[in-house]
């Protein structure tokens, strides 16, 4: 069954850059079929002092299972040189799967949607330029209403 599936890619680590550009290469090839991708957006770090990120959202159509997608996510972002040493810590690319049509999911690798898609901006900011009137499952609210009602929270995060 073919789903409609949103990614969320971030680099802060090396050429940032060419990381998204390598990811979104790898993921259009393999993964997703007519793929569709927000610009990039520069953003604060979240979690521990570190540069800056890059952030950008990607939706596509993928026809396997959930746990697929996270393994190729994964192969992914360890072909790019990611490694994982410290939670929220930098990277030269983070792959979150964001919804997976409208499926709900939780076992102790994956859970969709994205347990903190409210609470960020960096994922929020650039996926409200790619598709505003999305409403994302479980969450009963499209893109920008999130994002609107994050910048009326904490407007000095998030820059507005
Ligand atoms: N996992 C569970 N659900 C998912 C999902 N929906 N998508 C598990 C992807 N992975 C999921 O992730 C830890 C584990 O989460 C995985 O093994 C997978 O089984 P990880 O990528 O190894 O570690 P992480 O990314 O450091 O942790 P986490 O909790 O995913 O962090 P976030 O929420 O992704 O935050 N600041 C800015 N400005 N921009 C960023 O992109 N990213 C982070 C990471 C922190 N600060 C940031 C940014
Ligand atoms: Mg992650």
């Amino acid at each position: 069954m073919l789903r409609e599936v949103r990614l969320a890619l971030g680099s802060n680590l090396g050429d940032r850059e060419m990381h998204l550009e390598s990811a979104r290469g790898l993921i259009g090839d393999s993964i997703l079929t007519s793929m569709q991708c927000s610009a990039i957006h520069q953003t604060e770090p979240v979690g521990p002092p570190q540069g800056r990120y890059l952030n950008q959202v990607i939706r596509g159509n993928y026809d396997q299972e959930p746990l697929s997608l996270l393994q190729q996510c994964q192969a992914i972002e360890h072909a790019l040189g990611r490694k994982r040493t410290q939670r929220w810590g930098p990277r030269t690319i983070d792959i979150d799967i964001l919804t997976f049509g409208q499926l709900q999911w939780q076992d102790e690798s994956l859970t969709i949607p994205h347990p903190r898609i409210e609470e960020r901006y960096f994922v929020l900011a650039p996926w409200a330029q790619l598709e505003p009137e999305f409403e994302v499952p479980t969450l009963a609210r499209t893109v920008q209403q999130l994002l609107d009602r994050l910048q009326d929270r904490i407007p000095e995060e998030t820059g507005s």
